[in-house]
């Protein structure tokens, strides 16, 4: 009998995106397995037990009435918690190390950069200005991170190697080695004052939507070396009020910012982020999915799936992350 097929719905619309490149991986590491793409894969809906997907379009898997999993091929879900038309089968979101180190990667560069002043440093360099700053060490600085999960764990612990005095925000009461740990809304304004840069790496659901607004700014920690906090965002850009963020930029409230997403994606060309001196700006690729890593990710649940019905990272839905 031959195998369940695997429908590939991807939406990208980058290099890495490329539905030719993910194929490729896929037919590799699946074996006999048909992978099929639109529109070949609704031609015979029926076929279709797994989908790997990136951005569907709403309603794009409805059609598929044998569907046993959804995988999507990126940590973050909320763009298929959106469509109400989801198939109510289990939903694998992506949490392997190659990620894991890109974001880590990401956050300690943005950290760093802030830390040693670098938006100085360039701007004296460009106006051929000789005027050192005193540089504290990492052990004088707070960073407070919310979302304590794959991704913020994983920077936490790197951070905290390097020196960093090292807090995190999550949902559930945790306990990690090296981070003074912070959960619920209760301890949320505690974890905030002793904050001097906030690295967010939230999941956007209806709970945290616009988090990151003049309120929660206006009690982060301004009495350390740095003077202005500042806030560092890789998580979503439904998480951020961009208005406030860009008040808060120009009263002081913030000191700088750096933005890896938006809540609009490509990134207008005429936001105001684009020349802000303040900001630090990249194209939503803190973190990329390597086809490589995930097409065997996925190919191996499938196995574990159908050899006892196991699934690892499977989202939780109520939470909707
Ligand atoms: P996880 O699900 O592993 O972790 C999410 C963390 O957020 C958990 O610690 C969770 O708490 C916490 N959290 C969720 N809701 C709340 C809440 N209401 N209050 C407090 N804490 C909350 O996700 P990942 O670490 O794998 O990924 C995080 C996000 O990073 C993704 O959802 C995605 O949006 C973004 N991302 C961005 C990329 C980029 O390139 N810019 C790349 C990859 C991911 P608890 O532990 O208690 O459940
Ligand atoms: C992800 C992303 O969620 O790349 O994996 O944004």
């Amino acid at each position: 009998m031959s195998k369940g097929a695997l429908a590939l719905l991807i939406h990208g619309g980058t290099d890495n995106w490329s539905p030719e490149r993910w194929t490729a991986r896929f037919r590799a590491v699946c074996h006999d397995r048909p992978i099929l793409l639109p529109p070949e894969a609704k031609r015979d809906p029926a076929k279709v037990h797994y989908a790997a997907v990136w951005k569907p379009s709403p309603g794009d898997l409805a059609c598929f009435p044998n569907l046993k999993v959804i995988f999507n091929l990126g940590a973050g879900v909320d763009a298929l918690m959106a469509d109400k038309t989801l198939p109510n089968v289990p939903l694998v979101r992506v949490a392997v190390g190659d990620l894991t180190g890109r974001m880590t990667e990401y956050v300690v560069l943005h950290v760093l950069m802030h830390h040693r002043q670098e938006l100085y440093l360039r701007d004296q360099q460009r106006s051929k200005r000789w005027v050192p700053k005193f540089q504290w060490p990492a052990s004088a600085i707070s960073v407070g991170i919310m979302g304590l999960g794959t991704l913020g764990a994983d920077a936490a612990d790197v951070l905290g190697r390097i020196g960093f005095r090292v807090a995190g925000w999550s949902r559930s009461k945790k306990q990690v080695d090296g981070v003074a740990c912070f959960h619920g809304d209760g301890q949320l304004d505690a974890f905030l004052r002793r904050t001097a840069i906030l690295v967010c790496l939230l999941p956007l659901t209806s709970e945290t939507r616009h988090i990151l607004n003049r309120d929660l700014f206006a009690k982060l920690k301004r009495d350390g070396p740095l003077g202005a906090p500042v806030l560092i965002n890789a998580g979503r850009g439904g998480l951020q009020n961009e208005a406030d963020i860009l008040g808060c930029l120009d009263d002081g409230t913030l000191g700088a910012a750096s933005l890896d997403v938006f809540a609009q994606e490509p990134l207008p060309v005429d936001s105001p982020f684009w020349t802000h001196p303040k900001v630090v700006l990249t194209p939503h690729n803190a973190a990329d999915t390597d086809p490589d890593e995930i097409s065997k990710y996925v190919a191996r649940q499938i196995e574990n799936f159908e050899a006892g019905g196991v699934l690892d990272n499977v989202v939780d839905r109520a939470r909707g992350y």
